[in-house]
């Protein structure tokens, strides 16, 4: 008897959602909890961490989950990697949803970076407005640089002190619109962009802008994972889902 365990928390997961429900398909969406009103779901949810690799087998085994999508975002690699070691050590199916990297087109400026702190290093010395549209899990690597003015983007409200002295919380959450991101970065007189190559069409609105702006976007590259089985559409998830199932039944 199939059933799918959905990591969940972005657009495509939630593509994926209404795709499984669909068709009737016994599936159980999960969410880390990182956000005060999550989206609803067409599919029973989960919501919290499993207790890391060994707690996400004893959740396999105990709900008797045959087979594992990661549709989490490409940032979230520690889930990513424990879903990797939960399936290997309960021999259950995971494929991954990974949608594709943003490239560069030739009227961008993108400064690519390897990681968080390499962003923050590459701030300018002089004064900006810097458009740090990455979230708040990730701000302390910009202490550093306290004599720019931030504009952050968060899904809920700030639950405390933010490490930035000169900073200004947007509250919103995806997926945004060119001409909004347009129309905010005028607004703000922004005149650099932070930004994960996330992919999708939820996050793009930013570069988009920054490219009809002419502004520079510091680029940070997603992370390296495992080798895994990955599909780049729901449309091929749900075939591989078919093809286990033929196989499985
Ligand atoms: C909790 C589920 C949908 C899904 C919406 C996508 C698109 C909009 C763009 C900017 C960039 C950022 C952030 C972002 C985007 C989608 C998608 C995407 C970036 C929700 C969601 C959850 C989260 C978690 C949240 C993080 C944060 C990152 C904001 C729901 C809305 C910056 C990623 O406050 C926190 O702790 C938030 C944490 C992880 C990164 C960070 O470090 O702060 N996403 N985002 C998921 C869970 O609990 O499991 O609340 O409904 C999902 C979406 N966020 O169509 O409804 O699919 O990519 N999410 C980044 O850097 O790209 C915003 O502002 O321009
Ligand atoms: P992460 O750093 O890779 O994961 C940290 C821990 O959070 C995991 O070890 C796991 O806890 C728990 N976790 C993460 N995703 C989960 C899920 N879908 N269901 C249950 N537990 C989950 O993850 P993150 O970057 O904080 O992302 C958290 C959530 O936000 C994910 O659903 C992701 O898809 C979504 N999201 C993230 C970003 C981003 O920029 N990172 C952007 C958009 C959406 P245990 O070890 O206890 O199991």
């Amino acid at each position: 008897m199939t059933r799918v365990l959905i990591l969940g928390g972005t657009s495509d997961a939630n593509a994926l959602a209404r795709a499984a429900a669909a068709v009737g398909l016994d599936a159980i969406y999960s969410y880390a909890g990182r956000t005060q009103v999550p989206v609803n779901q067409p599919l029973p949810v989960r919501t919290g961490g499993f207790g890391g690799p060994d707690g996400l087998a004893c959740y396999i085994r105990a709900e008797g989950v045959t087979h594992v999508v990661d549709a989490t975002h490409p940032f979230a690699d520690t889930m990513s990697r424990n879903a990797i070691a939960a399936c290997a050590s309960t021999a259950t199916p995971l494929i991954a949803l990974v949608r594709a990297p943003w490239i560069e087109g030739a009227e961008d400026r993108w400064i690519t970076v390897p990681d968080i702190d390499s962003a923050a290093q590459a701030l300018p010395d002089e004064a900006a407005c810097v458009f740090l549209a990455i979230g708040r899990q990730h701000l302390a690597p910009f202490a550093a640089k306290p004599q720019h003015r931030y504009i952050l983007r968060f899904v809920d409200e700030p639950d405390g002190p933010l490490p930035l002295p000169a900073a200004e919380v947007i509250v919103a959450r995806g997926p945004f619109t060119e001409e909004g991101d347009l129309a905010l970065m005028r607004s703000k007189s922004v005149n650099l962009v932070v930004t994960r190559n996330s992919g999708g069409a939820g996050a793009r609105a930013k570069i988009d802008a920054a490219r009809r702006l002419c502004l520079p976007v510091i680029m940070i590259s997603r992370p390296e994972m495992p080798e895994r089985a990955s599909a780049a559409s729901v449309d091929n998830v749900m075939a591989w889902l078919a093809h286990e199932t033929c196989l499985g039944a």
